[in-house]
């Protein structure tokens, strides 16, 4: 059986775990941290990075890449469009969500979430960068209900996990969430995707998850 390695508080983790429930496919979790240098975490995932998957041919790591494997190999129920175009359009906003968004929100994690410190200079070139990142995702982005229009896809296995998170960073740092800033109201859509039973499992393991690491200290 397919095993999902990683931590349920990972957006990146949450993302292939929505798809692997939306399709139905069976799976077990492992609990592995991030940024392990052991043999044997780095010759599933070079980089150290979770979430990676275990299968019958081996380990594979990076979430896009990942969730690929998962349509290419369980193609019912879909979560891209048949029609190339519009599968097309459905990745370009996994792509704007994952490397245009979350990424660039990521440079805030530090402070925002573990109590360290960023520079005013980074806090500030972060910011400009993701006004201008959110006001593109904006242009792409329907949320009519879901992110690429009436259809739940690989987009919103991408943004359900990772738009709150952004939201989160952003007002954490600079005491405004800049995707609401921006026009952007997360409570429908989070609130939406929020009643299908894959996201209902998600976010109980994820607050599982993160009752044990606070009670953990
Ligand atoms: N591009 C990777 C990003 C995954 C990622 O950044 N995972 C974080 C946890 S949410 C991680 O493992 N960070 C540890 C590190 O970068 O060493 C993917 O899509 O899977």
């Amino acid at each position: 059986m397919l095993v999902l390695c990683g931590f349920a508080v990972s957006n990146y983790y949450n993302k292939v775990k929505l798809a692997l429930l939306e399709k139905g496919i069976p799976f077990s979790e492992e609990l592995v941290g991030s940024g392990l240098r052991d043999e044997a975490v780095l010759s599933a995932t070079p980089l150290g990075k979770i979430p990676f998957i275990r299968t019958d041919q081996g380990p594979l790591c990076e979430s896009s890449v990942i969730v690929e494997y998962l349509e290419a190999r369980w193609p019912d129920p879909p979560l891209l469009p048949s029609d190339p175009w519009a599968a097309a359009k459905v990745r370009e906003l996994c792509v704007f969500t994952d490397l245009h968004l979350e990424l660039v929100a990521r440079e805030l994690y530090l402070k925002a979430f573990f109590g360290g410190e960023i520079s005013e200079s980074h806090a500030a070139r972060v910011r400009k960068q993701l006004e201008k990142n959110i006001a593109a995702y904006r242009r792409l982005a329907k949320f009519a209900p879901y992110v690429a229009g009436d259809t739940f896809t690989m987009a919103d296995c991408c943004a359900w996990p990772a738009l709150p998170v952004v939201s989160m960073a952003t007002k954490a740092v600079y005491g405004e969430d800049l995707l609401a800033a921006a026009g952007i109201d997360l409570k429908p859509y989070l609130k939406r995707v929020g009643e299908r039973p894959s996201a209902q499992r998600v976010t109980a393991d994820r607050k599982s998850a993160q009752a044990f690491a606070s009670a953990k200290g």
